[in-house]
């Protein structure tokens, strides 16, 4: 092709690519079933049989087309008795009889060598249920990693796409007084096209790994409620009625404490909007004080509860606003990953405790990074509790199929999804949609449309991502210039950089380190980090993975960070070091990523004291 047809072609692809990302519409999140974790519901936690199936067979015929009656692993066939009865009956699965496991957990807790399994495998289990006439039932997933087939008595109630979000299935009908039976196909299987995309830095943990549910309402339920403080300090509720008496249903919002009660009708959607001025008695939450207020929202015989805090998080030139008041995002990345020697992503009420007491009272922080996925619910209400701000991401990371409609659909759903579930956390401050992405057309336009839809879904926090900063030598120094196309759509700035780690510089040279950039936004450093095995000593302070090279790589990058006059906030790589199948030394890492300012199990390195002096000192 000629230089200036390929010329051309590149500028029309650059010219319709932002076009074509956006003209796809974003898949409706229904039902959304806001804080479910909070309402009546009949845990399916406990044994559930499992069968692996590394070639689908339970999917598809051999030939393509449905799967023969011996091999559908979701059927309601009594296998055992049918074999039992006819001699000329041929099964080739039987799940009563297969092994069991305790769910909700990945699957590296059944086998180990299912550690690195990535594929199909059916989980069943019956449960007893009592479905009352007028009631709707809800099946409903805290996470399924990466997709889920879902069927109740041997109809698919549905499938879903992305590991760390929230989901649910509306079953009334489906669901009998007594016995019924759940199966579920999960594959952990990913393509280029998904999110994340195959290659990443952490353990996939392919399975069910949070809690199921059976949630029963009313025949006309609140779906969506949001609840929140605006920035102009009044309390605004947005709340959705589904079902037969959904339009112009009365609705009435409490929050007792306070001694509000607000009454209201839904209109012909079913939706109600209202907002009052914030009562002067509120007291705002912040990482100091974070109150709660016991929130509920009765409609007809629906009472929805959650438990909210209020504050505002803007940004004002290069300055995050808390409440009105400037405030640094002294924080620490981590992994939804429990301290341990063998972790499992099982995070309970008390490993996620665990986690952000390190991150409040022993670094002295008050923000997280819950990186690289929407983390589970149980940690994002741990941080309303405990008092910690938070970055909340999805998987966009690395190596995006960027110009793929689908994965844009993907990425939008699950964006929604994660917004939708966790609004109402006082604690999250940040909605990120990308990780060190590289720049080119389609990522930005993929990358905005998802700041826009950001801002869309709300309009009280802030959006970022954490970027990739290029370097030029001027003169004698080495300067970075954070202007990443993408940000003019966010509000933050975030780069993730790794200097005197994976790059040559000397540690002594990063104080001399120019940062700047054309925007007037704060900026994060999202990561900063370098890796150490607990308990390895190096005298001359030189050699990587010793304790004294990661505490004085801390130091040199603490010294740079003062010194950048428009850094509002850090969230250092990472709190605890974490399982990543890339990181194989066989002396230092043997399999875990070693960057944690404590190992797997909770030992601090010396580079712990290093950052929490540091948050101590300069950001009380
Ligand atoms: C990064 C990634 C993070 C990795 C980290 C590392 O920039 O965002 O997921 O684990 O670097 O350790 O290299």
């Amino acid at each position: 092709m000629r230089v200036w047809m390929q010329r051309f072609l590149l500028a029309l692809t650059f010219m319709l690519a932002p076009a074509l990302v956006e003209a796809q519409p974003v898949a409706p999140v229904h039902p959304v079933l806001a804080s479910g974790d909070l309402r009546t519901n009949l845990d399916l936690s406990g044994q559930w049989h499992y069968s692996i199936d590394p070639y689908r067979d339970g999917m598809a015929g051999f030939h393509g087309g449905d799967p023969g009656l011996g091999h559908r692993r979701y059927d309601t066939t009594d296998v055992a008795a049918a074999m039992r009865d006819d001699p000329a009956a041929l099964y080739e699965y039987d799940m009563t009889r297969a092994p069991t496991a305790t769910l909700p957990s990945s699957w590296l807790t059944h086998d180990a060598t299912m550690r690195h399994y990535r594929g199909l495998v059916w989980y069943q289990r019956s449960f007893t249920a009592d479905p009352r006439p007028g009631e709707r039932q809800f099946l409903r997933f805290g996470a399924v990693n990466y997709r889920a087939h879902v069927y109740l008595n041997g109809k698919s109630v549905g499938a879903h796409e992305g590991g760390f979000t929230t989901f649910a299935f509306e079953v009334t009908g489906l669901l009998k007084p007594g016995a019924n039976q759940i199966t579920v196909g999960v594959d952990s299987d990913r393509s280029d096209t998904d999110l994340p995309p195959p290659v990443t830095d952490w353990e996939t943990y392919g399975g069910i790994t949070r809690a199921v549910t059976l949630v029963t309402t009313p025949a006309t339920y609140v779906d969506d409620a949001w609840v929140r403080l605006t920035r102009d300090g009044r309390i605004a509720v947005d709340a959705v009625l589904d079902g037969k008496g959904a339009a112009g249903g009365a609705l009435t919002l409490a929050i007792p404490a306070l001694g509000l009660t607000l009454d209201g009708k839904a209109d012909a959607a079913g939706h109600w909007t209202a907002r009052v001025p914030a009562p002067v008695a509120l007291e705002r939450w912040s990482p100091d004080t974070p109150r709660l207020y016991d929130v509920t929202i009765t409609a007809g015989a629906d009472v929805w509860k959650d438990r909210i805090g209020f504050r505002t998080i803007a940004v004002e030139g290069d300055q995050i606003l808390l409440n009105g008041k400037p405030v640094f995002l002294a924080g620490i990345a981590l992994h939804e990953e429990e301290f341990g020697a063998n972790p499992t992503r099982a995070i309970t009420p008390q490993a996620a405790r665990a986690l952000l007491t390190e991150v409040k009272q022993g670094l002295h922080g008050n923000y997280v990074r819950l990186a690289h996925y929407p983390h589970s619910e149980v940690m994002t209400r741990m941080a309303d509790e405990l008092g910690l701000l938070v970055w909340s991401e999805i998987p966009i990371y690395w190596r995006v199929a960027f110009d793929n409609p689908q994965t844009l659909a993907t990425a939008r759903h699950m964006l929604a999804e994660e917004i939708l579930r966790d609004r109402n956390r006082t604690a999250i401050a940040i909605w990120s949609v990308g990780n060190e992405t590289p720049v080119s057309a389609a990522r930005n336009a993929f990358l905005s449309t998802l700041a826009k839809d950001a801002h869309a879904l709300d309009d009280t926090r802030l959006v970022s991502a954490a970027l990739l900063v290029g370097r030029k030598q001027e003169g004698g120094a080495s300067v970075f210039t954070v202007d990443d196309p993408l940000i003019p759509a966010l509000d933050v700035m975030a780069v993730n950089a790794y200097n005197g780690w994976y790059t040559p510089d000397k540690l002594s040279d990063l104080a001399s380190f120019v940062w700047r950039s054309p925007y007037e936004k704060p900026l994060i450093l999202s990561e900063f980090g370098a890796g150490a095995l607990a308990g390895e000593h190096d005298a001359t302070r030189a050699h990587k993975f010793s304790e004294e090279f990661q505490a004085d790589y801390y130091r040199a990058t603490l010294d740079m960070a003062s010194r950048i006059p428009f850094l509002r906030g850090m969230s250092p790589w990472v709190l605890k070091d974490f399982r990543s199948p890339r990181r194989q030394h066989p002396v230092y890492q043997q399999g875990w990523n070693r960057k944690g300012l404590e190992s797997e199990t909770g030992a601090r390195k010396q580079a712990f004291d290093v950052l929490a002096d540091y948050y101590a000192q300069h950001h009380p």
